[in-house]
């Protein structure tokens, strides 16, 4: 948002988007319908948890799993932004979902924009999905999960750098975002 600027309303802590010309814009006017999607077992389910900030066992917590959890599109509101709503979508390469269909199957339209998890790097499923989410001109994010899990493993090797893993992960997650390249 170039030119804008962000303050946040002392009485009640609101934060008010203010243009570089009109009045200041209420972030509570605004909805935001953001849909978590990836592969299932990516930690989708467990990524709303933390946004929400509650714990995968509290009350109302999207329910998390080794096996797939999530067969409906599930709203969950943002427990301090009312106007924020994440969206728990199913896995992406299940066969109730096939890719080709996912989007539609799922009401594109209502989101605005995705978060893709992936627990690995951005795979070819991850890729066809994210095609397909800029073809009906919506944005997407990518977000790589059970980074904990490859830095423990990492740990055991004799010149483990916790900063050099976490480069060559980023790395890795930029290099599968690109055209061609992981998506055969
Ligand atoms: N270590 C670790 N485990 C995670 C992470 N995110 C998810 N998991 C685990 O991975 C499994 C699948 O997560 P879930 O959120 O249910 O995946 P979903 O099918 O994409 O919704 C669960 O056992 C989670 O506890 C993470 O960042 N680190
Ligand atoms: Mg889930």
């Amino acid at each position: 948002l170039e030119g804008y600027s962000l303050d946040q309303r002392e009485e009640d802590g609101m934060l008010l988007v203010r243009s570089p010309s009109a009045e200041p814009l209420r972030m509570d006017d605004i909805t935001l319908n953001i849909a978590i999607t990836g592969e299932s077992g990516a930690g989708k389910s467990s990524f709303v948890n933390a946004f929400r900030g509650i714990s995968d066992e509290g009350e109302g917590a999207a329910p998390t799993g080794i096996v797939e959890t999530t067969s409906e599109v599930t709203p969950y509101p943002h427990p301090e932004y009312r106007n924020v709503t994440l969206w728990d979508l199913p896995g992406i390469n299940t066969t109730k979902f096939p890719a080709d269909k996912y989007l539609k199957l799922v009401g594109f339209e209502k989101f605005d924009f995705f978060i893709i998890v992936s627990a690995v790097r951005f795979k070819e499923n991850d890729v066809k999905l994210a095609q397909e989410i800029q073809k009906m001109k919506k944005k997407f994010y990518f977000v790589r999960s059970k980074i904990d899990n490859d830095i423990n493993a990492e740990r055991r090797k004799r010149d483990f750098s916790e900063e050099r893993t976490l480069t060559k992960i980023r790395d890795d997650c930029i290099q599968g975002e690109r055209p061609h390249s992981g998506a055969k």
